[in-house]
């Protein structure tokens, strides 16, 4: 099968179909990552095109979205490790006023396969809570996810709240999502910024001294 057909039936909003074509891609052997990035994400940014230019609105996108995490539902048990081999503990959140998860929850997703405890702090996170869930679970990294070029500035809030309560030191910040960039997580005061699931995990890695498989 092309993997083309799986983007094509994510772009319908089809999840029947998304969910039928990525069992059959996983039968047939194809890497996940090969299926999220050339079949699901490759279809994200269609729709994402067409929403762009007012072709398609908020209801067909929701739809196409929920296509895409039906996909990733039946792709997240290949990519998780067993337990016991942990390599660290991460925190992850998509900041306040922000309710785009797809790619915060792709992130959570590799870097479970790549052997990391992950929570999920959800959508629209606030700074207290990103505190909060600090202070509770004692995690190495830290990541914000952004979307919109209106809620990434919470980014450097939830860092200067972090400041204020004095954890700044004891853990690490990682940002990303489409409207951040190198630049702007140097300028918060981040220590790193990844642009895309793959190099997150490179960069969790990197930051906590861990040989890349
Ligand atoms: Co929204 N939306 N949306 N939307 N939406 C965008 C982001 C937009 C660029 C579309 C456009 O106009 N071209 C635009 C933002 C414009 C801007 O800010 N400059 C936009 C808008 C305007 C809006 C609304 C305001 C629309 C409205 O209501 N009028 C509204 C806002 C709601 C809100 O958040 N308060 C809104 C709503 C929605 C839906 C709810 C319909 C839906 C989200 C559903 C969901 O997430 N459950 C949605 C979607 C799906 C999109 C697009 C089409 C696709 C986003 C996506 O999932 N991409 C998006 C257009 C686009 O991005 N091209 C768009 C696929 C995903 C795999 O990629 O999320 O980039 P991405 O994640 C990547 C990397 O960025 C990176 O790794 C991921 C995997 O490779 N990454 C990290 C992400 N987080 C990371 C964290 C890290 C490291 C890397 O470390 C911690």
């Amino acid at each position: 099968m092309e993997l083309s057909e799986i983007a094509s039936a994510l772009i319908e909003g089809n999840r029947k179909r998304v969910q039928e074509l990525v069992s059959l891609a996983i039968k047939e052997g194809v890497p996940p990552e090969r299926i999220i990035n050339e079949g699901l994400i490759a279809g994200m940014q269609v729709v994402g095109e067409r929403f762009k230019n007012n072709e398609i609105f908020v209801p067909e996108v929701l739809i196409s979205a929920r296509a895409m995490h039906a996909g990733m539902d039946l792709l997240k048990p290949l990519l998780a490790k067993s337990p016991g081999i942990l390599k660290g503990k991460i925190v992850i959140g998509t900041v306040k006023g922000d309710l785009h998860d797809i790619g915060k929850n792709l992130v959570a997703m590799m870097l479970e396969g790549a052997g990391y405890q992950v929570i999920d702090l959800g959508i629209d996170v606030d700074a207290e809570k990103f505190v909060e869930s600090v202070k509770t679970y004692n995690p190495d990294i830290l990541g914000m996810s952004a979307l919109l070029t209106t809620t990434m500035p919470y980014m450097k809030v939830t860092i200067e709240a972090l400041e204020r309560e004095g954890l700044r030191d004891k853990v690490k910040v990682i940002v990303g999502g489409a409207p951040v960039t190198e630049e702007f997580a140097k300028e918060i005061g981040a220590d790193g910024y990844a642009e895309d699931a793959g190099s997150a995990v490179e960069l969790v890695n990197n930051l906590l001294g861990i040989k890349s498989a």
